[in-house]
Parts: structure tokens; C-alpha cells; sequence
């Protein structure tokens, strides 16, 4: 081959390779939420186990879930808007339908999230919280529903113990969580690229019949590709938070009770496997792991146990702190 020729064809190959390069940094670059979407190192959850189907046919859309405080392997789910005023305990072994548990007397527009926790008005009782706090509401109309949690779990229809009416200027909410004071957060649900916020609900509203308006939120440093968050859960000791998305799990420590300045900090993310629709995550009652459901008939629930690594290391931190 003559020199000229040879030096065009590496020109030409050189130029080739720079271009390759280019495409993908422009790719790589540009793609929403990169640092998000990678999963962090030393996760203190384990990829998901599928711990069972869930075949009755009430539950189809499940929206949110809870680890029961009073039984030992018994969630509580409930489906998205248009059901009746009703949750339902699971087996969260074998998920087999365990208990209707229908309350008496209110109408359910757009529940989107389930908590279970102490009572606010008593912290030696336990709750079930309900958010009717979906768009339909519009930001203007949000309650949150609050029962005793029953005592033996059969089909039974229960008193409501209190209501909180709020509004907020945030028009859609996905997320509730109480903390082992029975303070209750919200978390609003964003569009695509932007910052959710979180937000306490005071407790002096419970029980008023006039709207109370809640300001004071602060932002949660994360974004979706799609609406969201669409779920989360406070352990039951309180020390750490879960936040989904559609597409990611996100988690904080929270070591110091303080929730508003630890949820702004950057979260880690953790294992997901993507479900259909998957709304609905919540501790075990032990926190050994946490649970996913999601919407659909035959919907797998799935545990992501805690690592063994990071057992010990929670440990040590509750033992600093106590
Ligand atoms: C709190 O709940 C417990 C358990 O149900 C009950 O024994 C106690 O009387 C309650 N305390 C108050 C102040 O309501
Ligand atoms: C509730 O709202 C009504 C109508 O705006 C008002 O007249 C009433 O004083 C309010 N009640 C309380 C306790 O704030
Ligand atoms: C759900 O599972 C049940 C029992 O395994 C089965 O009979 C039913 O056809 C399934 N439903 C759907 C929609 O797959
Ligand atoms: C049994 C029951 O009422 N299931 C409902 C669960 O929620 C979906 C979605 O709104 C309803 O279509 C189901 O009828």
C-alpha cells in the first residue's frame, strides 16, 4: 500500500473512532437522572426474593402496603380509587387473603397509601393510616383516615378512630408515613424531572372539620422519569425511609429524628426489581427487609431482605445514638 493511501485509512479510522466516542458521551451525558439510576455500592438490602402471589381477587390494584404492628407476617393493602372503604390483610408468607377489613361510615375517592404505626393521640396503640390523597383530589380535598388496628384478623367492619382534612399546594400525594411518635409525613407526587416535596401533617388537625393548610415542605433530592414517587414507608424504629419511583427504590438513614433535614440529603439507591405499576413498599415489622406489591391480578409480592454486612452496622449506630 503507498503512504498517502495508508495515511488517508487512519485518518479516516481515527476520525471514526472519535466520533463513536462522541455519540456515546452525548448518549451517556444527556440521559436523564445517570447518577440515580446506578445502584450504590454496599446496599443494605439484597436483590428481591419472590416471597408469593397474591390471587385474591379483591386485591388488583394494589396501591400501597403495610407491615401489621400488632400480628406477626400480616400486611395490610388496599386497592387504588374505586373500591370501597375497605383494606385487606395479607399473609406475608404465603400471600393468601386473610381479612376484609371494612370501615364504617366514610367513602373512599383515591386512596394511594397505607401506614401503620402508633396512634398520634396514644403511642402504646397501634393505627392503620389511610391517605385519600390522590389527584382527584386536587390538592384541595386531601383526608387521611385513621383505625385501630384490629385486635384479631378476620372479615370485620371497624370504626374510623379520626380523620385529618388538610390542603396542600401540592395536587397529588402518593406517599404517607408515620414515625413511632405518630407524626404523619406526606410526600407529594411530581411530574418527570422534578423535586417532590416532604411534608409533616400537624397532629392538632385531627379531628377538625376545616381544612387545615400545610406549608413548611421541604425537597426531596430526587427525580423521576415518569410521575412520582408513587410509595414509601418509615421503619418502625424510625430511623430509615423508603421512597419509590416506577422505575427505582430509594433510601435513607435517618439517625437523629430528624427527618426534614435527613430526607433532603442524598439518598442511596437500592435493588429494584421493576414491577408493573408497582406502587406500594413497607418495612417488616422486624425491619429485616422491606416489601413490594404491585398493581394487578396475581400481583408477586417480593421481600428485599437486609444484608447480612449491613445488619451489624445498623446495629453499632443504634448503639452510638441509644
Ligand atoms: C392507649 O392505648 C392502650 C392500648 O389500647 C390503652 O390501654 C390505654 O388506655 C390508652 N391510653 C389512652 C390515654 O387512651
Ligand atoms: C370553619 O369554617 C367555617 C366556614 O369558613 C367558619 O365559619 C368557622 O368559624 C370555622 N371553624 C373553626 C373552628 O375555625
Ligand atoms: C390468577 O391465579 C389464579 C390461581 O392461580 C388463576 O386461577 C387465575 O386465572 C389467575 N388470574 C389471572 C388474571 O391470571
Ligand atoms: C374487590 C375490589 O373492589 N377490587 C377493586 C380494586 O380496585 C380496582 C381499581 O379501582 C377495582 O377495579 C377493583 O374492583
Amino acid at each position: 500500500m503507498e503512504p498517502r493511501r495508508r495515511n488517508v485509512i487512519i485518518i479516516v479510522f481515527v476520525l471514526s473512532v472519535l466520533f463513536i466516542i462522541g455519540i456515546f458521551l452525548a448518549v451517556f451525558l444527556t440521559r436523564e437522572n445517570a447518577p440515580h439510576d446506578e445502584i450504590s455500592e454496599e446496599a443494605p438490602f439484597d436483590s428481591p426474593q419472590a416471597v408469593a402471589k397474591v390471587t385474591s381477587h379483591y386485591v388488583t390494584e394494589a396501591s400501597g402496603i403495610c407491615a401489621s404492628r400488632r400480628h406477626a407476617d400480616v400486611l395490610y393493602t388496599h386497592n387504588d380509587s374505586g373500591d370501597k372503604a375497605r383494606i385487606y390483610a395479607i399473609n406475608a408468607v404465603n400471600g393468601l387473603l386473610l381479612a376484609v377489613i371494612s370501615i364504617k361510615g366514610i367513602v373512599s375517592k383515591d386512596w394511594e397509601d397505607i401506614a401503620c404505626g402508633p396512634c398520634t393521640n396514644n403511642y402504646t396503640d397501634f393505627c392503620i393510616y389511610i391517605a385519600d390523597t390522590g389527584g382527584n383530589a386536587g390538592g384541595n380535598a386531601y383526608t387521611i383516615f385513621r383505625i385501630k388496628e384490629p385486635a384479631i384478623v378476620n372479615d370485620q367492619t371497624v370504626e374510623l378512630d379520626s380523620f385529618l382534612k388538610f390542603s396542600w399546594w401540592q395536587y397529588d400525594c402518593e406517599t404517607i408515613m408515620v414515625d413511632p411518635t405518630g407524626e404523619v409525613y406526606v410526600v407529594s407526587k411530581v411530574c418527570a424531572g422534578s423535586h417532590a416535596l416532604f411534608q409533616l401533617v400537624p397532629s392538632s388537625a385531627w379531628g377538625l372539620e376545616n381544612r387545615t393548610w400545610v406549608t413548611g415542605a421541604v425537597s426531596v433530592p430526587i427525580t423521576s422519569q415518569r410521575l412520582g414517587p408513587v410509595g414509601g414507608d418509615m421503619s418502625p424504629d424510625g430511623r430509615e425511609i423508603l421512597l419509590k419511583t416506577y422505575e427505582s427504590m430509594y433510601y435513607w438513614n435517618i439517625a437523629d429524628d430528624n427527618y426534614y433535614e435527613g430526607i433532603q440529603k442524598p439518598p442511596k439507591v437500592l435493588p429494584y426489581r421493576e414491577e408493573p405499576l408497582g406502587e406500594a413498599v413497607g418495612f417488616a415489622l422486624d425491619g429485616s427487609g422491606y416489601y413490594t406489591l404491585s398493581e394487578g391480578t396475581n400481583a408477586t409480592l417480593y421481600f428485599y431482605k437486609r444484608a447480612e454486612s449491613s445488619v451489624s452496622d445498623v446495629i453499632d449506630k443504634k448503639e452510638e445514638t441509644s
